[in-house]
């Protein structure tokens, strides 16, 4: 089995992106695990993924990205067709109301076990939930193009994105926004390996709300 793992480089003039301190920490983890940085810049980040998925043929994405101010690990549901640029990427691109990918479905929901590996990482005391957003930015942009792109690989594999937040140097910059330290991060994505590596279906217990 092999995961490819991504992680961002710094944005929107941070210094540290969790996301690739936590992913470059589990670089060929149990021999299955490929680490790669992406660029937060819209459609090069795609590039960037579409060459190494190709050229490695993973079996399942796993995409990680920072989201300031949430508290969790939010396992995302839901990728959709949409860019809506509040700041500029790292290129100074920012799209407003254009699709991901032109022709392409409204939405895609995540095909990994999302209820599963929530589960798993709260019985670990890891504060976790499933998101139904990922946003609009390079995040969610590179989450949509993750799944149409594992559409058309020829071994279809699982993908899925997770955000998750400030590391506490960065939340003291940010009035003490919520925070996990960069040794919970680590684990938090090793559970989610580990549950990957495991296999098996979703769980069927409601993630959901009555609203
Ligand atoms: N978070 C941003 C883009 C890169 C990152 O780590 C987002 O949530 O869209």
């Amino acid at each position: 089995m092999k995961i490819l793992l991504t992680g961002f480089e710094p944005f929107a003039g941070e210094p540290i992106n969790p996301s690739w301190e936590a992913v470059k920490a589990l670089a060929d983890y149990r021999q299955s695990v490929v680490s790669l940085m992406l660029p937060c810049v819209f459609d090069k980040s795609l590039e960037v993924l579409g060459d190494v998925a190709r050229a490695i043929e993973p079996d399942i994405i796993l995409a990680v990205g920072q989201a300031g101010g949430r508290s969790g690990i939010s396992l995302e549901k839901v990728a959709i067709n949409l860019n809506d640029a509040r700041i500029a990427d790292n290129a100074g691109n920012r799209p407003i109301d254009t699709p991901v990918i032109a022709d392409a479905p409204n939405a895609y929901f995540s095909t990994l076990p999302i209820k599963r590996l929530a589960q798993a990482l709260k019985a670990q005391q890891i504060d976790a939930h499933v998101s139904y957003t990922a946003g609009t930015y390079v995040c969610n942009h590179l989450f949509f193009g993750a799944r149409h792109l594992a559409e058309s690989l020829p071994q279809k594999p699982l993908a899925g994105f997770v955000h998750i937040p400030f590391l506490p140097e960065q939340a003291q910059r940010h009035n003490d926004a919520p925070s996990m330290p960069l040794d919970t991060l680590v684990a938090a994505l090793t559970v989610l390996v580990d549950e990957l590596l495991a296999g098996g279906e979703d769980i069927t217990v409601s993630a959901g709300t009555t609203h």
